[in-house]
């Protein structure tokens, strides 16, 4: 059964408190997992895509999530979906861990290895282009960061999409607007990332990242495209942590001390029955 806007937004704070552990416990990403969190928790629990419970079904839509890096947040998504044992959480990054420090194949459910940013949109247009081709009926939804908007890569996949009129492909853009070494405005502006897309014939949505009722609208909006489709969701680094909320430190981490540690885990509590 599909969750409701407000159930969506009590499992989020126990995916963000899942989420906070596995990394405090072992390593990996903060920043853009928890600020792609909703985006991921919205594709995957409401109705709106089709992707099974417990196990994947070759049916079920297709999800790429590009930038590798946040593969802590899809991990407990997944681990939720049923689609792997929870307690496996905790052997995140290990040596032979099914749960690589950058998204794998290793787990169900992911059908494309990434890390080496910027080439994910590529893969997911080149599946949406052999769906239609198939006539299958299903949507390629890819999940990319703003940083990889700095890569040549992924314009070369937007003129593809738009060459193919790829309508089954969605591309959400996590605009967090920060990155490794700071934020994009310094290292290397996007400037107005929905003109660029529209000018590359693609039909562009914008949408608050962690707005539940609108991330559902948006999506549904999206299905009717007879293009492909490109909503950037405006997030915040580090949703649900506020004191990491705009501050690339927390990229990873390396910066997350025990006192902090505690400090994200009882804000983020407050939220959980
Ligand atoms: C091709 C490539 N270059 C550099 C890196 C190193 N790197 C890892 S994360 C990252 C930041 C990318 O920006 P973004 O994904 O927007 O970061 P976030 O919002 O997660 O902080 C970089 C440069 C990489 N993984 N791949």
């Amino acid at each position: 059964m599909a969750l409701s806007t407000s159930d969506l937004k009590k499992l989020s704070w126990q995916l963000r408190a899942d989420l906070l552990d596995m990394v405090y416990q072992n390593d990996g990403h903060l920043g853009g997992p928890l600020s792609s969190l909703d985006i991921l928790n919205t594709i995957y629990f409401s109705d709106i895509f089709k992707f099974s419970k417990k196990s994947p079904k070759p049916t079920d839509d297709n999800f790429i999530l590009s930038a590798g890096h946040l593969a802590t947040a899809l991990y407990v998504v997944l681990a939720h979906k049923l689609y792997f044992d929870k307690k496996k959480l905790a052997t995140f990054s290990h040596f032979k861990s099914i749960l690589e420090g950058h998204v794998s194949t290793t787990v169900p459910g992911v059908s494309y290895s990434s890390g080496s940013l910027g080439q994910g949109l590529s893969f997911a247009a080149g599946l949406a282009l052999g769906n239609l081709l198939d006539k299958k009926n299903k949507f390629t939804l890819c999940l990319t960061s703003d940083g990889e908007h700095q890569e040549g890569q992924t314009w070369e996949a937007a003129m593809f999409a738009s060459k193919y009129k790829l309508k089954n492909l969605i591309n959400i853009v996590d605009h967090n607007k920060y990155q490794i070494d700071g934020s994009l405005e310094d290292i290397m502006p996007l400037d107005d990332l929905a003109q660029k897309y529209i000018s590359f014939g693609w039909t562009v949505k914008e949408v608050d990242g962690h707005d539940y009722k609108k991330l559902l609208k948006i999506f549904q909006i999206s299905k009717l495209s007879n293009y492909p489709t490109c909503i950037i969701a405006h997030t915040t680094f580090a949703k649900g942590v506020s004191f990491a909320h705009f501050d690339y430190k927390y990229h990873d981490l390396k910066n997350l001390d025990p006192t902090l540690y505690q400090l994200a885990k009882n804000e983020i509590s407050k939220h959980l029955n």
